[in-house]
């Protein structure tokens, strides 16, 4: 519950707040300028690997897949992938939305009229959205994790999403899996602190979006974006900084913030390739393979369960 959470992250020794209310309806928009950015890099990587590879992935996959996609969105990313593939048995995407979902799927049908699509509402990381999908038996099923999403989950809990990802799979099945790679800091913190100031907005909408939810009284200009790397941590960190000491009123309580202190609001993990594997592998795949860019930024992998 937001209300909850809020009150509990805040109530911390170290103020935090969960990402996931990063994405309303105006963090989601930001988001997407976000993407678009010359500064964030990590959407246009991506999708450079998947085209100048397309052909490669959709062999290494083989023909007669069923593709399953949590977290899907607008189900923009696999279109392509979709198109290359060899006969594919189904397309499934599973998003917690159900407009921004059912509306690509009939994008997704209008494109592709011989493939079968079936959507599915609901958070994918409960079981019960995924026995829906329980009788795609017959035949190879491939998750498909585009975004680097995996890196905002801390190792272990990406670890254990990994791991529940496998067991929903049979063997011979596979993931195809985006994420970020570890690099020089200033390229990593110019990303997450872009000179049009845009991930600052994103960042700073939490609070606008506590303050309209809640009945709260955050003052916005009394809060800074701070992005930086942790070396140590192989992580983008992403806080509000505090401008000065004021207290905050949410749903009733009063919330003290001392001048300097931060509310930490999301971690973007940056892994190796090897680094990555060994996640994989700890969590039940076999890391098979992996596409990258010539400046080695972002990674794709594939790996079977
Ligand atoms: C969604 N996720 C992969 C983004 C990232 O890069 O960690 C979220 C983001 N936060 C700030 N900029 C982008």
């Amino acid at each position: 519950m937001f209300l909850r959470d809020v009150l509990e992250g805040l109530g911390k020794q170290q103020k935090t707040l969960p990402c996931k209310y990063l994405y309303d309806e105006i963090g989601s928009r930001l988001f997407e300028r976000i993407c678009e950015l010359d500064d964030y890099y990590l959407t246009r990587t991506e999708a450079a690997i998947f085209s100048d590879n397309m052909v490669d992935m959709a062999r290494q996959i083989g023909p007669g897949a069923a593709i399953v996609e949590p977290g899907a969105g607008n189900c923009e990313k696999v279109q392509p992938l979709l198109e290359q593939l060899d006969s594919p048995r189904g397309y499934y995407p599973i998003d917690i939305s159900p407009e921004i979902l059912l509306a690509a799927r009939a994008r997704i049908i209008a494109q592709l009229p011989d493939l079968e699509v079936q959507a599915s509402v609901g958070d994918f990381t409960r079981p019960e959205v995924w026995r829906e999908l329980d009788d795609l038996a017959a035949g190879k099923t491939v998750l498909f994790f585009p975004g680097s999403t995996i890196g905002n989950f801390d190792p272990c809990q990406a670890g254990e999403l990994l791991q529940f990802f496998a067991t929903r799979l049979r063997s011979g099945d596979a993931i195809l899996i985006g994420t970020d790679l570890v690099k020089d800091s200033v390229v990593l913190e110019r990303a997450y602190c872009d000179s049009e100031h845009v991930t600052a907005a994103f960042n700073k909408n939490i609070l606008a979006r506590i303050n309209g939810e809640l009945d709260a009284d955050f003052d916005l200009s009394l809060f800074a974006h701070r992005a930086f790397y942790h070396p140590l941590r192989q992580r983008v960190e992403m806080h509000l900084v505090s401008l000065k000491e004021h207290c905050v009123r949410i749903a009733g309580r009063q919330v003290r913030f001392a001048e300097g202190e931060t509310i930490h609001t999301e971690n973007s993990h940056k892994y190796s390739v090897t680094g990555f594997n060994r996640l994989l592998d700890e969590a039940g795949f076999a890391p098979i393979r992996h596409w990258s860019d010539l400046q080695q930024r972002y990674a794709i992998h594939y790996a079977q369960v």
